[in-house]
C-alpha cells in the first residue's frame, strides 16, 4: 500500500501560550486541543500530520528545509515572524511544496502592521479570522491540493 502523504503544521513564536492569556483575540483552546482537531481532521482526510512549534526563527526554517521531499504540504501560522521575516518566506520556497497560511485572528481588524504577511507570497492560499476552525479548513484545502497534484503528475 502507498504509503500516506503528511502535511507539515508549523506554528511560530508565542503560540505556546494559547489558552494561557488573551482569550479574547486567541480563544480558549491551547495549542495541544489545535492539534488534537488537527490529528482527527487529517486522519478522516487520509493524512498524516507533523505538528510543531518554535520560538525560535532558525530552527523554524530549518524544519522547512527539511520538509522538502519529506511532506506534502505545508500549513503554516508563522505568528510574528510572517510580518518580519524574509528568512521564513525564503525557506517556505525552498520547499516547493504547496504551502497555507493561517491566523487565528483576522489580522486585516487589527494593527496596521499586521496587514502585512512576507510568508503570504509564499502560499497558494491565506485564511484568518476563523480561530482554530481555519487550520481545519487549511487541511482540507491541502487535501484537495494534494490530490490534484497527484492526479496532474
Ligand atoms: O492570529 C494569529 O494567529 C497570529 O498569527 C498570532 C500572532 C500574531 O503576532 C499575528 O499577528 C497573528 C501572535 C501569536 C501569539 O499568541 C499568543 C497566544 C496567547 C497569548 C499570547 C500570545
Amino acid at each position: 500500500m502507498a504509503k500516506q502523504p503528511t502535511v507539515l503544521v508549523l506554528n511560530g513564536p508565542n503560540l505556546n501560550m494559547l489558552g494561557v492569556r488573551q482569550p479574547d483575540v486567541y480563544g480558549r483552546e491551547s495549542l495541544g486541543d489545535v492539534e488534537a482537531v488537527c490529528a482527527a481532521k487529517a486522519k478522516a482526510l487520509g493524512l498524516g500530520i507533523d505538528f510543531r512549534q518554535s520560538n525560535i526563527e532558525g530552527e523554524l526554517v530549518t524544519w522547512l528545509q527539511q520538509a522538502r521531499g519529506r511532506h506534502a504540504g505545508i500549513v503554516i501560522n508563522p505568528a510574528g515572524y510572517g510580518h518580519t521575516s524574509i528568512a521564513l518566506l525564503d525557506a517556505l520556497l525552498v520547499t516547493e511544496l504547496p504551502v497555507i497560511e493561517v491566523h487565528l485572528s483576522n489580522i486585516h481588524r487589527r494593527e496596521p502592521f499586521r496587514h502585512h504577511t512576507y510568508t503570504s507570497q509564499a502560499a497558494t492560499g491565506v485564511i484568518c479570522g476563523l480561530g482554530s476552525q481555519g487550520y481545519l479548513l487549511a487541511l482540507e484545502a491541502m487535501a484537495n491540493l494534494i490530490k490534484t497534484k497527484k492526479a496532474r503528475a
